[in-house]
């Protein structure tokens, strides 16, 4: 009897433990996918998740042709100019020997960046052309061997972390001045057969030998970065969709490893490896790679469902797809100011950074419409922008008028379609102690003057849910640029709802 007792308790135990581990889903072992569930809890980590804007640079030699050569324009994006058709690689290759931007002023740049109100940027170091904007001992396709020979990404490092503004840079594993780099055998001849076991970037042995001076090269370049640039925050890559660097799952999380030791705090996002299977951005189990997800290039997540819990930023450009200098920018719609700072409220509504992207030209100058974009941003954040540092999703419902934003018991309403009737409504959540209190607005005022706003009677739908609706007053309704309107809630109990009520109308 005994031995029956223990055999049923084993089997139950066996079957329920299986159908625990099924619940739990199925994790694959992986040597070199993501280390960590969730999101990280650091100081520096914390940091950057409040940046809330930031901005982005794109300097290089394609600054030079701007787009056009010889009397042709591009329609290319300007930074990839090499590959438009419109020049040859050699005169390509030979335009930095022009590199001489007299009018260049790291000071400037981050002044006026400061006063955009953007907390964090990130510099391209080197782009795909792999002209390196600092001194590297490691080519001579660098700075130095320009006329103008300044280090470059040495000076916007100083003049941008004085200015309090964190540096990231930008590195583009893709180098096609490398003799080493080889273009890995194009990554769809794996897409094709969806084989990653057998999928071979390179189509010789000697390839595949040469393409070790390249990873030799790459991790010397990224060691002599963070050497030369302590002050730096994080590194931005670029370029990793190559095929032979995604094969190269454990050489390159090692390095990952070994930069990360070199420089405690290190924020690197999801652009950086792959896993062994190829997976990048999310390994083979769905888990974010590395710090911060990047893969909402210039398109913004619509839901925090999209999201999934991780940090994240968009780089977003202000012409449709244009990240260095392009002379001509009637080639599509170049967004407004407005444009902007709403993307930049969408983005930290759903617990993310916006970073706006310049490109300035061969003199070292950033452009008019550019310069007018981080004036007019700045003065709106002068006003409003403690409804973007340090904020987070609000625990309130989005509403058609705008985007919601909250920090601590503080909850902020950015108004950008203002309703005709010149009301905006809230939908209040249910307080916690759902059968004696009511959740009512405590407390509402506009920032752009501090003036208390006007609070209407509220009105209950058929589901038990509060609205509220704030009055735009009159000196208000012509604004053309959206505004904020900063509340608190409280609960009150059900019996002094109707004192609430009454004290509003
Ligand atoms: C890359 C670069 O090729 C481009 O020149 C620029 O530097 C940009 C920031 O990054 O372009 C990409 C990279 C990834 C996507 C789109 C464009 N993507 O994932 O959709």
């Amino acid at each position: 009897m005994k031995r029956i007792i223990l055999f049923v308790i084993l089997v139950t135990l066996t079957v329920f433990g299986s159908l625990y581990a099924q619940q739990q889903g199925n994790t694959i072992q992986l040597k070199h996918g993501a280390y960590r569930k969730g999101v990280r809890t650091d100081s520096e980590m914390q940091r950057w998740r409040e940046h809330g804007l930031g901005q982005f640079i794109h300097w290089g030699v394609y600054a030079i042709p701007g787009g056009q050569w010889n009397g042709k324009t591009s329609t290319y994006a300007a930074e990839w100019f090499r590959s438009s058709g419109l020049i040859s690689k050699e005169e390509y290759d030979n335009l930095y020997k022009q590199f001489n931007p007299l009018n260049f002023d790291a000071k400037a740049w981050a002044k006026q960046a400061r006063h955009m109100g953007a907390r964090y940027m990130i510099f391209t170091t080197k782009h795909h052309d792999g002209f390196c904007l600092w001194p590297s001992k490691y080519t001579d396709y660098t700075i130095a061997n320009t006329p103008c020979k300044k280090d470059i990404v040495g000076e916007i490092v100083d003049a941008y972390t004085a200015e309090g503004i964190d540096v990231h840079l930008y590195f583009s594993i893709i180098d096609w001045s490398h003799p080493g780099y080889q273009v890995g055998a194009p990554k769809d001849e794996f897409l094709r057969n969806n084989d990653w076991e057998n999928y071979r970037p390179f189509k010789t042995e000697s390839d595949s030998i040469r393409y070790q001076s390249f990873k030799e090269f790459t991790r010397n370049q990224l060691i002599e970065l963070l050497t030369d640039y302590p002050k730096i925050k994080g590194l931005w890559f670029d370029g990793s969709w190559d095929g032979a660097w995604m094969k190269e799952a454990e050489w390159v999380d090692n390095l990952g490893m070994e930069l990360r030791d070199m420089h405690p705090g290190l924020i690197i996002g999801s652009r950086f490896r792959a896993d062994e299977n190829g997976k990048r951005h999310v390994d083979s189990n769905g888990d974010l790679i590395d710090d911060y997800d990047q893969r909402f290039e210039r398109n913004l997540p619509k839901s925090l469902e999209e999201v999934g819990g991780n940090d994240w930023d968009c780089v977003m450009t202000i012409p449709e797809n244009q990240w260095g200098y392009h002379r001509d920018w009637s080639l599509s719609y170049v967004k407004t100011p407005y444009d902007l700072i709403e993307m930049m409220m969408q983005a930290n509504a759903l617990n993310g950074n916006l970073v706006v992207n310049f490109g300035p030209d061969d003199k070292g100058n950033i452009r008019q419409e550019e310069t007018d974009i981080a004036r007019e941003i700045g003065n709106w954040m002068r006003v409003n922008s403690e409804a973007v540092y340090g904020v987070h999703n609000s625990t309130l419902e989005k509403q058609d008028w705008g985007y919601i934003t909250q920090r601590d018991e503080d909850i902020y309403l950015t108004v950008f379609n203002k309703p005709m009737n010149n009301l905006v409504r809230v939908k209040l959540p249910r307080a916690k102690n759902n059968k004696e209190d009511v959740t009512v607005i405590d407390k509402a005022v506009f920032l752009i003057n501090g003036e208390p706003a006007r609070i209407k009677e509220g009105l209950r739908d058929k589901a038990g849910y509060e609205y509220y609706d704030i009055v735009i007053p009159e000196n208000l309704q012509k604004q053309t640029m959206p505004f904020v309107i900063k509340i608190n809630l409280k609960e009150i109990s059900r019996g002094d709802r109707a004192a609430y009520q009454q004290a509003l109308t």
